[in-house]
């Protein structure tokens, strides 16, 4: 299938899927490919990313981009997938991605939050945090976008076990955080772009989420958001909100693009993808494409003036 046509043949894909397209992915592509088990999740799943890199030799940056971080927002999964299966079908076709891979290492997280994920094909659609559960409390989960080190637990999320916004015990308390900061933290010196993608909403945000301040270069980031957003409206004619977390969305302490900020990481993102809310989170799979493409000239959009710098 061409991934560029925008139709009705993309589909979400289950758990088991997404570990099949991963091993396949990197048995297809073992030149450009690397699969790296970063950790595992409560459960015992395990969290691969993905490596993508072009025909070259070694390079000296890279980006990072997590996906499924919530249970609920299937088409940040289905986001990354079509991101790795986009790159490597059009490396030296397509000059942007041949340059983005030629240019910077790509780890890419299809699943943070496994459990979530499989537990919102079973039982419940609407679930967000991860499974974890605890000897003190019935209710399970902790909201993985609250449990960073970065302003944790503050006013924006919540210290009951129950409530969806659940920062869990301490600060990189679970088992799929402690994965993905261990990672970028080893990284540190080559990750310069790092992006999460949630949805829904359409939004691109920056630091900070856990305080109204400003970060330094406040104004630079601004500028690459709203370059992104224009270029969506242009081509796609859909409308994405931007600027800095706080301001746009809600204060949130704890988040993921705010604690990899704070490590050093002057570029770093989190997009909302769509709707802005008519399905909300039950986005229909014919809309999975439109979605994919946009959110894919964003990033690029963002890299592209980054490698300039
Ligand atoms: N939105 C994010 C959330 O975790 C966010 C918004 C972004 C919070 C960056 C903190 C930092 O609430 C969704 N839809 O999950
Ligand atoms: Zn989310």
């Amino acid at each position: 299938t061409d991934p560029k046509s925008s139709g009705t043949n993309e589909r979400y894909h289950s758990l088991e899927d997404i570990y099949h397209f991963l091993n396949k992915t990197s048995e297809d592509y073992p030149d450009m490919t690397k699969l790296i088990l970063i950790g595992s999740s409560f459960e015992k799943n395990p969290l691969f990313v993905l490596k993508l890199s072009g025909r070259r030799g070694p390079v000296d940056k890279a980006m990072w981009m997590d996906c499924g971080i919530h249970a609920r927002e299937w088409i940040s999964p289905a986001f990354c997938l079509w991101f790795i299966k986009f790159a490597l079908t059009f490396y030296k076709e397509n000059p942007d991605i041949t340059t983005m891979l030629d240019k910077l290492d790509i780890y890419i997280l299809p699943i943070m939050n496994p459990d979530g994920y499989k537990y919102t094909w079973t039982t419940n659609r609407m679930w967000r945090k991860n499974r974890a559960s605890r000897d003190d409390s019935l209710c399970v989960g902790v909201d993985l976008n609250r449990n960073f080190d970065a302003n944790w637990c503050t006013k924006g999320a919540s210290s009951n076990p129950c409530s969806d916004i659940y920062c869990g015990q301490y600060p990189e308390s679970e088992p799929e955080v402690q994965a993905v900061t261990k990672f970028l933290r080893s990284h540190k010196d080559v990750v310069k772009l790092y992006f999460s993608i949630h949805s829904y909403s359409q939004m691109l945000l920056f630091p900070y989420s856990y305080t109204h301040e400003q970060i330094p270069n406040h104004n630079e980031l601004y500028d690459l958001v709203q370059e992104a957003s224009s270029k969506i409206r242009r081509h796609y004619r859909n409308q994405y909100r931007f600027g800095s977390g706080a301001k746009t969305i809600y204060i949130a302490p704890g988040g993921s693009d705010d604690w990899a900020y704070d490590q050093g990481i002057k570029y770093s993102f989190t997009f909302e993808l769509q709707d802005r809310g008519q399905y909300g989170f039950l986005l229909p799979p014919n809309l999975i494409t439109s979605a994919c493409n946009e959110a894919f000239a964003a990033v690029k959009t963002i890299v592209l003036r980054v490698l300039v710098k």
